[in-house]
């Protein structure tokens, strides 16, 4: 994400899942916090029958789910899964919420989140502060609530953002964009 602006980690899944959609024609897609490492390699980061829930074991909270309906972290979704939701929201700006809006999304088109066992799913977030332009989102206890209504006009069908610059790396491919502000 470009500039110093608010941070908004569901927009910024929605142009990863547009953008590598620019490169080939992909038909699953893992979409990962910067910070987490997984500790066992058995825990495959691949698509399955339901959106899958990979980090479900995190060092910060102890190796444990914090609350059943938990999606944060790391999730694989296929592209069939991706588009039934609409993608990911647009509007949640700051730190938390988007991942229980994914959540309602994926529960109110039917389907389950599918997640591997506790032991295998543990993983590691790298040590950070917590980025001042990145506060609690006060508005999110509301948003969440209605999921329902907004998720069929806010996701990858209103995405709109502005490419920056494109780096292409051997293993990977650093975009930077401008997601605009709240
Ligand atoms: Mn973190």
């Amino acid at each position: 994400m470009d500039g110093e602006d608010t941070f908004n980690r569901a927009k910024l899944l929605n142009i990863g899942y547009a953008e590598a959609l620019k490169e080939y024609d992909y038909d699953c897609f893992v979409f990962s916090d910067v910070d987490l490492i997984p500790m066992d390699d058995r825990n495959i980061y691949k698509c399955y029958n339901q959106p899958r829930h990979l980090a479900v074991s995190m060092d910060k909270f102890g190796f444990r789910l914090p609350y059943t309906q938990y999606f944060g972290g790391v999730s694989s979704l296929s592209k069939e899964q991706f588009l039934k939701i609409n993608g990911f929201p647009n509007n949640y700006w700051g730190w938390g919420g988007e991942d229980d809006d994914i959540f309602n999304r994926i529960s109110s088109r039917g389907m389950s989140i599918s997640r591997p066992d506790g032991l295998l799913g543990r993983c590691r977030m790298i040590r950070h502060e917590r980025d001042k332009q990145n506060d609690p989102n006060p508005q999110r206890f509301d948003r969440i609530a209605h999921t329902r209504e907004t998720m069929a006009t806010d996701g990858i069908n209103s995405l709109k953002y502005n490419v920056v610059k494109i780096e292409k790396d051997l293993l990977f491919t650093k975009i930077t964009v401008d997601v605009g502000k709240p």
